[in-house]
Parts: structure tokens; sequence; C-alpha cells
């Protein structure tokens, strides 16, 4: 009965969805586009800009099940209490672009081989050209006793990675007083690998402010075998954790939470040993993997379970009128913003030449780059590309510790994000590289 009940309410909501867009009626709906645009994240958002901007009015649908649009880069701002979680989100109403038509439901099952996606609510949407912007999806509940101990009001454990845990990060920050204070990075794919690092420096920052430094222990286990992919700037932040006193512990995953006793249980990599250790403070960020509905469609994926795309077109190896951008992408650049935004002119183009029969022309080089947060006034800018050589935009020594990068980061890329890159305007800092190089020439190392 509780399950015919769901099901009812799914429809009538799906019924509602399809009313507003199209026609009256609540059977199941075949739509066809020029181009489908499954995901309405940072990627798919600014894509489906640059899109109808070329293609006119409903050519291209997206499809996309959340009501609210997050601009993720803030969270760890917001982890640390210089931003609010209200200061990060918009209806997704308003930054999809008017001229494409949204379908509030999710893509449940691709079919590549009849240019078709069903989605959540039983329809069926035909295609000429699929671009795939789903982002990855978050794993909290793999990990044994990790749900129930972020569902503890007032608990101890928190995490920046999702709209319901991040403002208890903040929380615990407050709360805590002694003990060890514990940051992890799993065994996966992530998406800003560079975040479950900046709120360990944020958070040492903050104890420090509140003069309760001397009484926690902070320690960031990490599952990686580095603190930082690209070398030029691990050497960059190795002196600062040595000098902040920060406990770095590599090929250290997490792998069970006891909320009842505080404590976390990780497995070392390298020999399979357990061992547990007591938190006062626990900030979990969580496995991450491509969504399912993707993952089961072998044809689209690679072994990990990433759309399998060529990494300089981002077109898909087997299927010419499919694309991937951003996470959901199996390139092996860094998953940020940053590259999804260097991605999108380069997904653009190559679209457009293969719905005008046209060689591509367009190629990405792996750009992305991540605001090293380092506290509440300082950042490293890291940028680099797929060969992990540092590709910078300013004629300065970026793996240095700044005050302007931070406020680069705290107060202009949101409006960047907002005003420049979800409208298709923004197409990642290239062309601002190349008009500041003469500049360059003297840069300090
Ligand atoms: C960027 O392009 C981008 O995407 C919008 C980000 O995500 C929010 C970034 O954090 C950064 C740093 C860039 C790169 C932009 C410049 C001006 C270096």
């Amino acid at each position: 009965m509780i399950s015919r009940l769901r099901f009812a309410n799914r429809r009538s909501q799906c019924a509602s969805y399809i009313r507003d867009l199209s026609t009256s009626h609540t059977r199941s709906e075949k739509y066809d586009c020029k181009v489908l645009v499954v995901g309405g994240g940072s990627g798919g958002c600014a894509m489906a800009a640059k899109l109808t901007k070329r293609l006119g009015k409903n050519n291209v649908i997206i499809l996309e099940p959340a009501e609210k649009h997050y601009y993720q880069p803030m969270f760890t701002l917001i982890g640390g209490g210089m931003k609010r979680l209200e200061q990060s989100y918009k209806p997704m109403a308003d930054v999809l672009p008017k001229k494409a038509k949204w379908l509030k439901e999710k893509a449940v099952e691709f079919d590549p081989d009849q240019n078709e996606v069903q989605t959540s609510c039983g329809n069926t949407i035909k295609y000429d050209l699929l671009l795939i912007a789903t982002g990855l999806q978050l794993k909290y509940h793999t990990i044994p006793g990790l749900l129930d101990a972020l569902s503890i009001p007032n608990g101890k454990v928190c995490s920046i990675y999702s709209p319901d845990y991040v403002d208890k990060v903040y929380d615990c920050l407050r709360s805590t007083t002694d003990g060890n204070v514990i940051f992890t990075f799993p065994h996966s794919p992530v998406k800003c690998p560079g975040a479950p690092q900046k709120i360990v420096y944020i958070s040492e920052h903050y104890f420090r402010k509140v003069a309760r430094r001397n009484d926690v222990n902070i320690v960031y286990n990490t599952a990686l075998p580095v603190l930082f992919g690209v070398k030029h700037y691990a050497d960059a932040l190795w002196p600062i954790v040595k000098k902040r006193n920060i406990t770095v512990n590599t090929r250290r995953n997490l792998i069970e939470v006891k909320p009842g006793q505080d404590i976390a249980v990780f497995e070392n990599l390298d020999n399979g040993e357990r061992f547990e250790e007591k938190y006062s403070m626990l900030h979990v960020t969580p496995p991450m993997c491509a969504p399912d509905e993707l993952t089961k469609c072998k044809q689209l994926v690679n072994e990990a379970g990433f759309v399998n795309v060529e990494k300089s077109t981002l077109q898909h190896v087997k299927y010419p009128n499919v694309f991937a951008i951003g996470d959901s992408s199996g390139t092996p650049n860094s998953k940020t913003a940053a590259s999804a935004a260097a991605q999108s002119p380069v997904v653009f183009r190559n679209m457009i030449s293969v719905l005008d029969g046209k060689p591509l022309t367009s190629f990405y080089d792996g750009y992305a780059s991540c605001p090293l947060v380092t506290g509440y006034n300082r950042c490293i800018l890291a940028e680099f590309d797929y060969s992990l050589t540092p590709l910078e935009t300013f004629p300065v020594a970026q793996n240095k510790e700044r005050y302007s990068m931070f406020i680069m980061k705290k107060d202009l890329m949101p409006i960047l994000y907002w005003k420049m890159m979800l409208p298709g305007y923004w197409n990642g800092p290239a062309l601002m590289r190349n008009l500041l190089s003469p500049l360059k020439l003297n840069k300090s190392k």
C-alpha cells in the first residue's frame, strides 16, 4: 500500500512537470530534440546556455531533477563560517536557459544505440546529440556508521561535501575544545580533490584564532600516496603542514565510524591493517563514483564507470554523437568547476561540428584549477594541465600563499560563476592567461 501511494505521488508530480512543459495528459511522453543535456550542474548549465544561444528555442532539452543549483566551490568557505549556505544556491529555474526545455526528471536509462534516454517519469527522449553532465554521486552510505553519525544533532561528525551536512562543519568547529580533530580523503575519485585539505587548513586556523590550537591534535588521513598530485604545489604545501603541526598520514582509508564511541576505523592501504582512532571531531570526504544510471550502460563508460570520451575532444570513443563534460567524464583531469569551464568551449565547438557534419577542431589540454585556501586570509592558486605541469594565469608565483588569491576565491569567483559561467560566457582563463603572458617574463619562482 505504501509503495503504491509513493508511486501515485511520483506519478502526479511527474504529471505536473509535464503539464507545465508540454501537453496535458499523464501518459508517458516521447520527446525529440537536437541536443539532450543530462544534468544541470556547472557543466550542463553552461553548455545548455551556449547551445540554446546557437540553436534557438526548443532544440535543447535539459534533464535535471534538482530544484536548487548549488555553487559547490563555496562549501569549504561555509564550513569555515565565511559564507552561509543560503549564499551558495539559486533556484534551478533561474540558472537554466529560458529557451531550453527543462524536464525536472532524472535520466534512468541510456540507450546510445537508439539515441534515446529514459527518464524517472517513464518518458523517452530521442536526441541527435547527447551531452552527459551528470556529475558524480556521493556514497556516504557505503561507510558503516557514517550516516548515523552525520544524523546526530550537534554531533561530532561533519562533511563539507553535501548541503545536508556542510552547516555541521562550522558547528563542530565551534563546539570542539580538545582531542583529535580528524579529516579524511577517500579511496575513490573525488570532485575538487583539494577541498578535503582546504578544510584542514581552515580548521587549523580557526583553532588558532580561538586560542584552542594547543588543545587539539589535527590529523589528515588521506588514501592518496601524496598530499597533492602536482609536485610544484605539493612542495609548497608540505612546509605549511609541517609549520602548522598538522599530522598527514598517507594511504589511510576510512572504513567505519562508531558514533557511540566516537571512534573512526581506518585501513592502511599498503598492508591492509585496520586501526581505530578516537575523534572529538571527524570531517569526512565521502567515497564517490559515477551515477549508477550511467555505469550500468556499459557501452558508454570506461572501467571506472565514467563516460569513455577521447581526452582532447571530449567526444565519446564509440558514439560520435555523445559528449561528456565535467565530473562524469572519464578524462584524467582533476574534477573541478574550473575544468568544466575550460572544457565548455571545446565541447561546444565540437558538438556544433558534429551537427554540421564537419571534423572536430577544438582540443582540451586538461586544464584544472584549485584555489587551495590555506586559512581565513590566504590561498595558493594551483593551475595545471593533463601533464600535471603548472599552467598559471597570473604573473606572480602562484605556489605562494596570497591574500589576493583568497579574495579572488571568496568574492570574485562566485560572481564569475553566476554571471559568466552559467550563462555560457566563461571559457576558463586561457584568454586571460594569454593576455597576461608578456608580464610573466620576470615571474619569480
Ligand atoms: C575558474 O575558471 C573556475 O570556474 C568558474 C573556478 O571555479 C569556481 C575557479 O575556482 C577558478 C580559479 C577558475 C580559474 C579562473 C581564473 C581567473 C584563474
